[in-house]
């Protein structure tokens, strides 16, 4: 019994070691351990100094019950000596905890104030970015770009993400660049955020959201500031024409019949952006008034699809297998998607074949901008 128990502490004991030696890979995506910008390199240091008071706390006061639990261990029957309290002690050992505390707090409430204060809007790039069940939408107000679940942003630029919710609560991290903060219905939110490295970074929703949270995730695509304004650029250019007949043509009557009541495409357009943000709340306001039953609801912008790293907000990699896989059943990707519970094609009348489902996939992955452009995407 005792040998078995002592492999069970054993085996209990390798499983943490195992879990801590990976927790502390820097090479994963989200690893705080490596920070690209100034709030991420902030929170680290302040891991970091309170992580090392913690040890020498932690070796201190287990040395201290290991060196007494075995000095004065059982040895013969004799009862020991019997004391009670020891006003001394019992001041040192609560001045001491409270120094220490003390000496944590000051510089956490620095950095907390830190990281309130926002630069000069002029100065700054804004974004504006939106929680939805379970994927994000940012939308660019100054530049009128809107999209979906790639945020771009320019390195060494100070930015601010005004943060908000449609639905329930969620939260904006991007581990190595800065975060979190929550993104609450009806309560605006900010965050400054600052990426010092062009790059592509993992972005993830941190506040417990619904059955899809965990699958609530989102790219960060860090571009030189020229590579920035091409990207702009090219948000703003129209795709390519389609060969009338061709697989994407067919795809794009599919789309425009059972897809784009609720997701647009043709963002690129002169005074598309404020056309986007009045279709998306007509979307919303309408799910909202009838959650069974609405044929719309909010759903992510898909101008430009083709140019996607990622689908189904960072969960798959974005090509036909996938796609077609995703629009055959989203469940199977992701469960709980409103797609699933009110686009028309997933009722058993109106549902697409395997050859229009492939259309409708190769049309989307069509979207591109036409022009030929020297960005480069950080894939
Ligand atoms: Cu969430």
């Amino acid at each position: 019994m005792y040998k078995r128990i002592k492999s069970i502490i054993g085996l209990g004991l390798m499983f943490s070691l195992l879990l801590f030696v990976i927790a502390c890979n820097s090479d994963s995506p989200q690893s705080t351990f490596d920070p690209h910008g100034p709030i991420a390199e902030l929170q680290k240091n302040l891991f970091m100094f309170t992580f090392w008071i913690a040890v020498v706390v932690f070796i201190i006061v287990e040395g201290g019950i290991l060196y007494l639990t075995f000095k004065y261990r059982k040895k013969d029957d004799k009862l020991p000596v019997q004391t009670h309290g020891n006003l001394k002690l019992e001041i040192t050992w609560t001045i001491i905890p409270a120094i220490i505390v003390v000496i944590i707090a000051i510089p956490t409430v620095l950095a907390i104030w830190e990281t309130q204060v926002m630069p000069e809007e002029e100065d700054s790039l804004v974004i504006e970015a939106v929680g939805h069940q379970w994927w994000f939408e940012f939308k660019y107000p100054t530049e009128e770009v809107v999209t979906a679940n790639e945020l771009h942003l320019p390195e060494d630029k100070d930015v601010i993400v005004n943060l908000r919710s449609q639905d329930v609560l969620h939260s904006f991290w991007i581990p190595k660049i800065a975060g979190k903060v929550d993104m609450v219905p009806n309560h605006e939110n900010q965050l400054y955020i600052k990426a010092d490295e062009p790059g592509l970074y993992y972005g993830q929703c941190a506040e417990f959201c619904g059955i899809a949270h965990a699958m609530m995730r989102f790219r960060v695509i860090v571009h030189t500031p020229e590579n920035y304004q091409n990207w702009l650029d090219e948000m703003r250019t129209p795709p390519a024409k389609l060969a009338s007949g061709s697989d994407e043509d067919e795809g794009r009557k599919l789309f425009v019949g059972n897809c784009s009541m609720c997701h647009t495409y043709d963002s690129y357009k002169k005074g598309a952006y404020t056309k986007e943000i009045t279709s998306q709340y007509n979307r919303w306001e309408e799910w909202k008034n009838d959650k069974e039953n609405s044929a719309i609801v909010s759903a992510p912008n898909l101008t430009h699809y083709g140019n996607r790293i990622t689908l189904a907000a960072g969960i798959k990699e974005n090509n036909l297998e996938n796609l077609i896989k995703w629009i055959e059943n989203p469940d199977e990707i992701k469960i709980g998607t409103r797609m699933k519970n009110h686009a028309s094609i997933y009722r058993d009348e109106n549902e697409l074949s395997n050859e229009q489902i492939n259309q409708i996939a190769k049309y989307l992955l069509s979207l591109k901008p036409s022009q030929e452009s020297s960005a480069t995407y950080n894939k």
